[in-house]
């Protein structure tokens, strides 16, 4: 029996996106347990390893840091890639969309008007641009016939890629540029996997 398995983050994708995409491409079956502030900090928030979500828990084990979770979940569902240096590069691009999105998240959270003019700015003029260009050039260094981010199948990289620029258009902007086609291309792929596809059309509407 595979364990029944208990993802608990708020009702947002953040930094619990990426973990359910693995799970729905790789068809595993869990409980999308998704938390009100208030529940957050009343029920939950002192009983966490780190005081922090997204947390795993299955079996009596509860794990937590989104990061590791992922790399987790990809490796139950063998989308972690295919070597250590595989898995190391898939992890590369899972930590950079991360740390890419956060910025966006920031800026989409931002209360004051002035502070939250120039966090977009920032995000649009700069992490935005920066983050495809380099994803545009690793997809061409990685020369995947089939467009992977990583050796040449699909793994989470190629994931945590697509949820960044999937808040990327949830923040209102335009997720690729004419000067990264292989970009649209690898997007426009992971968008039509049958079982990401089903899962797009059923989960929560949240822009980010
Ligand atoms: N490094 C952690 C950061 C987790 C984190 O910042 N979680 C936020 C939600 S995205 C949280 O738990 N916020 C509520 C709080 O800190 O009280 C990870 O990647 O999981």
């Amino acid at each position: 029996m595979p364990p029944r398995y208990k993802f608990i983050y708020f009702d947002m994708k953040g930094r619990g996106e990426l973990t359910r995409l693995i799970f729905a491409q790789g068809r595993i079956e869990y409980d999308d347990y998704r938390i009100t502030r208030e529940r957050w900090l009343t029920e939950f928030k002192s009983k966490m390893p780190f005081q922090q979500i997204p947390v795993l828990e299955f079996d009596g084990h509860v794990l937590a840091q989104s990061q590791a979770i992922a790399a987790y979940a990809a490796e139950i569902t063998g989308l972690c890639g295919a070597t250590p240096l595989d898995r190391a590069k898939a992890r590369m691009f899972a930590e950079g969309a991360m740390e890419a999105y956060v910025e966006g998240a920031w800026y989409y959270f931002e209360s004051d008007k002035e502070k939250k003019a120039k966090l977009r700015e920032k995000f649009e003029n700069d992490t935005l641009p920066r983050f495809r260009n380099n994803v545009e050039k690793l997809l061409a260094q990685n020369g995947s016939d089939d467009g992977w981010l990583v050796g040449s199948q699909l793994t989470y990289a190629d994931l945590a890629v697509f949820h960044f620029f999937d808040g990327v258009q949830g923040l209102g902007m335009e997720a690729t540029s004419s000067d990264t086609p292989q970009l649209a291309r690898l997007l426009k792929k992971i968008k039509s996997e049958p079982n990401i596809s089903q899962w797009l059309a059923k989960r929560p509407a949240n822009p980010i």
